[in-house]
């Protein structure tokens, strides 16, 4: 990122694409690469040391789906409506999202009239989107398409992005494509995990193939400013375990907010930068594979049920991590049609529909989409009232 010396700090093994879930006949040409992570001694960016190359991970028939998850839909609903209000008033205005996805934000912008441009490589995914009435491109977004857009639609007043522009190993040409197709007063707004939250509560599955950046706010400082960008707000926000909201701007185009020192001696505070505080989070989730396989090898040989909940991005790490296949879990259900009837990456534990959750309820339930908890465990009253239990790993491994 700043050409520092990275430092290697965690080595989670083999892993593979932690997106393709595979047809039973494609498990033998199965993609693997070694999953470890290194921190800059110079800017503090938390980054991958072996990337998986990105037209592996983001295919036409990426399956992931934002609108799976209610709160994620209000939350995107919240986002809609903070840049029409504050950003967006112009009748003309244009907002472009990178990586629209199902069109989860984009759709309440389309529905209010507001100009917009989704860009999203996966076509499954823009179908859904201009299913929902949204304009998508679907194209990375990088120098070479920012261009395109600026000549057929002229420049973008905002662009957004959420849980994106981390996946990006080249970054630079992402913030190229921008510095193109922004306005001189624009706001460039991206909101993803936040390292801090990960390392505190040992959420080591937010670490895997489309994470190659794992982002502190003194390490955005960083990384914009040397992108010719300015970093003038951020804001903690609460979704996937924890996240934080940045908002760049052209340097002196906007006044830089007291938000961006604070979270920077807080991060300091906590030792964000600190090799030390890496090798803790090590030993921390060496103890939570332990504890996760004692756990469900006692269960299983009491003659117990356990399924996994929710096909995540995550679970990938998780179960190829522990070394948890089906023998533990002998499915997974999950929401998602284009999941089910396939196999987990690198565990190949059957992907299951959401009807099999409750045919009939199981003894415990791994939840692997844990970063939605509360809303699963208000919609599943019913397994909990009829004796089943959930089982979580982070920040340890506990049945409640
Ligand atoms: P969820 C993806 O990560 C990939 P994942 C990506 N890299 C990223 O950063 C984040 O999203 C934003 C299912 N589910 O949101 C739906 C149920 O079955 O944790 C999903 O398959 N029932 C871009 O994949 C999965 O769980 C439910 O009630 O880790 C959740 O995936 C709910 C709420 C979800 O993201």
């Amino acid at each position: 990122m700043c050409a520092g010396p990275v430092r290697e700090w965690v080595d989670l093994g083999r892993q593979p694409v932690s997106n393709a879930f595979l047809m039973p006949e494609e498990v033998d040409s199965e993609t693997f690469f070694r999953l470890a992570v290194g921190i800059c001694a110079d800017c503090t960016m938390v980054q991958q040391l072996e990337p998986m190359p990105t037209d592996n991970m983001f295919r036409p028939d990426y399956p992931y789906r934002s609108s799976t998850s209610a709160g994620l839909c209000s939350h995107f609903e919240e986002v809609a409506h903070l840049l029409r209000d504050t950003e967006l008033t112009g009748v003309d205005d244009l907002v472009v999202e990178i990586g629209s996805n199902d069109g989860i934000m984009l759709r309440r912008l389309s529905a209010a009239g507001v100009r917009h441009l989704g860009v999203d490589p996966s076509a499954g995914a823009a179908a859904a989107a201009a299913a929902s009435g949204v304009r998508v491109r679907v194209d990375f977004f990088d120098e070479r398409s920012a261009a395109e857009i600026l000549a057929t639609d002229g420049p973008a007043k905002v662009i957004f992005s959420a849980n994106t522009v981390s996946h990006v190993a080249d970054i630079d040409t992402v913030f190229r494509g921008v510095d193109r197709l922004l306005t001189a007063d624009g706001i460039f707004v991206f909101e993803d995990r936040y390292v801090s939250d990960i390392v505190e509560y040992a959420y080591f599955d937010q670490i895997y193939d489309e994470h190659f950046y794992l982002f502190a706010v003194r390490s955005v400082d960083a990384m914009v400013a040397r992108l010719g960008f300015e970093l003038v707000d951020v804001e903690r926000i609460p979704i996937h375990g924890g996240s934080v909201r940045y908002t760049v701007a052209r340097p002196g185009s906007r006044e830089r907010r007291p938000s961006v020192a604070r979270m920077v001696d807080e991060e300091a505070r906590y030792g964000i930068g600190e090799h030390e505080t890496y090798l803790r989070f090590g030993r921390q989730i060496e103890r939570i594979r332990t504890d996760l396989v004692a756990l469900l090898t006692d269960l299983r040989d009491a003659g117990r049920r356990v399924v996994g909940y929710g096909a995540t991005s995550k679970s990938a790490t998780v179960t190829n991590y522990c070394g948890i296949g089906p023998d533990l879990v002998p499915f997974i259900c999950d929401t998602t049609p284009e999941k089910q009837g396939r196999l987990s990456p690198g565990a190949h534990i059957p992907v299951r529909p959401y009807a099999a959750f409750s045919d009939p309820y199981p003894d415990y339930a791994l939840l692997l989409a844990w970063n939605h908890a509360e809303e699963i465990m208000a919609k599943e009253r019913q397994f909990v009232e009829q004796g089943g239990r959930w089982i979580l790993y982070a920040p340890h491994v506990r049945i409640v």
